[in-house]
């Protein structure tokens, strides 16, 4: 058996490998890592609302619910502004994002964050898997100076960190800076994150596909094709493959990375752009699938790439183990 390793002695074991290795990213990382804790603790609660108090109610403590994506949005924000390593965050709760350096202790702070507190609330009712989405960029420029565009709208290769934790049978984080993808599952007797799942990597090919089939009519015709290709029936590729689609991103990705597979959240007919927000949902998972060997595409161009113009915009996203992904490209490339 192997001796238990947390989050936090693996975070400063790894801190040398870092550009910049003064310890902030670690305290960041630290810090995302234990308000994901505290948001942990109020998921698992959910399904109490009925015996403690529905949203918008007052609670049996006297205090007042609140919805859990705004919840989990203070609890990043309170964590990142108190660990003094971020700058700005960017938040899919908040129109304009937080700018943090005018608190005493961010004022040197050179790290950006972007977040999506809680992907896929709505599907806490039903006591189905959620998540949070990070990403962390590094300010470009200098400390003291005002915040610019550039600082803020970064593309995805500059990214230096991301991760996402799961909030599904058990509680998963699952990060990386670049050198790899580290899974730590929530040991919640000791309260702590314990390396489970080192050096996670997705399979080049996998039998699962996941999107929403519901929008097939509004679907691009590449897309419609690949799916098609999924469905027929084929020994030497094991096809049909299986259709598997939760409607919370990060558990669907999740799976996806450690079983092999793809997910698509094309433009449609009535989305162009699709659904997905590229700096807090796309982005960081897209750096997570490439690291664990695996490919993230709009179906024109790499999602990493993408120069954004503003701090919420959407993009398709067809992410997963390379083979499909190349599959989806070779059908949209024929059908454009
Ligand atoms: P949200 O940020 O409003 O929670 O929406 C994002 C979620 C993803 O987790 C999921 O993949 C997708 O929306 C599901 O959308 P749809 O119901 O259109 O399939
Ligand atoms: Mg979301």
């Amino acid at each position: 058996m192997n001796p238990l390793k947390t989050l936090g002695q693996f975070i400063i074991e790894k801190q040398a490998d870092f550009p910049y290795a003064k310890g902030e990213l670690s305290r960041l990382l630290r810090d995302i890592g234990i308000a994901a804790k505290i948001v942990n603790r109020e998921v698992n609660k959910a399904g109490l609302v009925d015996i403690l108090g529905t949203v918008g109610d007052t609670n049996i403590f006297g205090e007042k619910q609140k919805k859990l994506d705004v919840y989990a949005d203070e609890q990043f924000i309170k964590a990142l502004k108190s660990g003094g390593e971020c700058c700005f965050v960017a938040s899919e709760e908040q129109e304009d994002g937080v700018e943090l350096t005018d608190t005493g202790i961010s004022k040197n702070a050179k790290y950006i964050v972007c977040i999506d507190p809680l992907d896929g609330s709505s599907n806490i009712e039903v006591n189905v898997s959620v998540g949070t989405i990070f990403s962390i960029y590094r300010r470009k420029s200098a400390v003291g100076n005002p915040l610019t565009h550039e600082d803020l709208l970064q593309s995805g290769v500059d990214q230096v960190a991301a991760g996402y934790v799961i909030y599904g049978s058990s509680t998963m984080l699952v990060y990386t800076t670049g050198k790899g993808v580290n899974g730590f599952t929530l040991d919640p007797s000791i309260g702590e994150f314990c390396l489970s799942h080192p050096n996670m990597t997705i399979p080049q090919k996998g039998l699962i596909y996941s999107i929403n089939e519901g929008n097939y009519l509004k679907f691009p015709q590449g897309i419609k094709s690949y799916i098609k290709y999924c469905q027929e029936e084929d020994i030497q590729t094991n096809r049909p493959y299986t259709s598997r689609y939760i409607g919370s991103m990060v558990a669907d990705i999740h799976r996806n990375l450690l079983l092999g597979g793809i997910f698509i959240y094309p433009q449609t007919a009535t989305q162009p752009l699709g659904k997905l927000r590229l700096m807090y949902e796309c982005n960081p998972i897209a750096f997570i699938i490439e690291q664990a060997g695996g490919k993230a595409s709009t179906g024109k161009q790499r999602i990493m790439e993408i120069k954004p113009d503003d701090l919420h915009q959407r993009v398709p996203a067809i992410m997963g183990s390379t083979e499909m992904v190349d599959k989806v490209l070779e059908f949209m490339s024929k059908d454009s």
